[in-house]
């Protein structure tokens, strides 16, 4: 069996954005209105991206900037693809993922990162303090990053922006690897392009507990329950 490509996506920003309320759409599909304040979860992700294929994603929801400061060095450091996650009802968290961009092209270059910026909570218009063309804006400034608005809770692009952080991080890899098979327009491990439904089976590891979250996501099979457990690493 072709051994599956794995890669790192790590989702950074202000504690409330919504970072573990995307992850968990991501991984399972559903929207928990309830906020419990991460200190870290980390989730190993069978899946399938279209254009991409059958992959392994590790994803690591990260705490809040307040209290992950201490840890932001080692999150910046290890990770290869980062999620900027900010809320649009909170313009302060907007500011934050600026400063973040900053530290991490303070040690790595922009060339070896691959960066997303996401407006969560697009769902709260009318509490809006962040206007789009501003988060289209930050992104230009931040080595013409992809940008997208996600609802967490309405699901709105939830799907679509994990998939465009890991084509981005595919790419840079592929170009930087100049895989020849490319060339000939098949993916790294010879087989042809599938287009089928993704594989959502998801593992999480998180300290000496793991998900076992083996059903289908809700995104594809609605109204589905998760089982498993989560666990914080202290
Ligand atoms: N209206 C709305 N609320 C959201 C959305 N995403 C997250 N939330 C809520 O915002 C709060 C913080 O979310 P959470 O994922 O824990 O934030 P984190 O600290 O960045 O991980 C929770 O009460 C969530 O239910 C969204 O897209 N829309
Ligand atoms: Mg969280």
């Amino acid at each position: 069996m072709p051994v599956k490509p794995e890669f790192k996506v790590t989702l950074l920003g202000a504690g409330g954005v919504g970072k573990s309320a995307l992850t968990l759409r991501i991984i399972s599909g559903v929207f928990t209105p309830t906020y419990n304040p991460t200190i870290e979860d980390y989730y190993r992700h069978d899946t399938n991206i279209d254009g991409v294929g059958p992959c392994i994603v590790e994803i690591l929801d990260t705490a809040g900037t307040e209290q992950f400061a201490s840890m932001r060095q080692l999150y910046i450091s290890n990770g290869q693809a980062f999620a900027l996650v900010y809320a649009v009802d909170d313009r302060a968290s907007f500011e934050e993922v600026k400063e973040i961009y900053q530290h991490i092209t303070e040690s790595k270059s922009p060339q070896n990162i691959s960066v997303v910026l996401i407006g969560n909570k697009c769902d709260l218009d009318d509490r809006r303090e962040v206007e789009t063309w501003e988060g289209q804006e930050a992104a230009k400034e931040m080595c013409n990053s992809q940008f997208l608005e996600t609802s967490a809770k309405e699901g709105t692009h939830v799907f679509k922006f994990f998939e465009t952080l890991v084509m981005c991080l595919d790419g840079r890899i592929r170009s930087k690897s100049k895989d020849k098979s490319l060339k000939n327009g098949r993916r790294r491990d010879g087989r042809e392009r599938s287009r089928s439904q993704p594989d959502l089976r998801t593992y999480s590891l998180s300290g000496h507990d793991y998900y076992d979250h083996s059903l289908p996501s809700a995104e594809a099979i609605p109204g589905h329950t998760t089982k498993g457990r989560k666990c914080a690493i202290m």
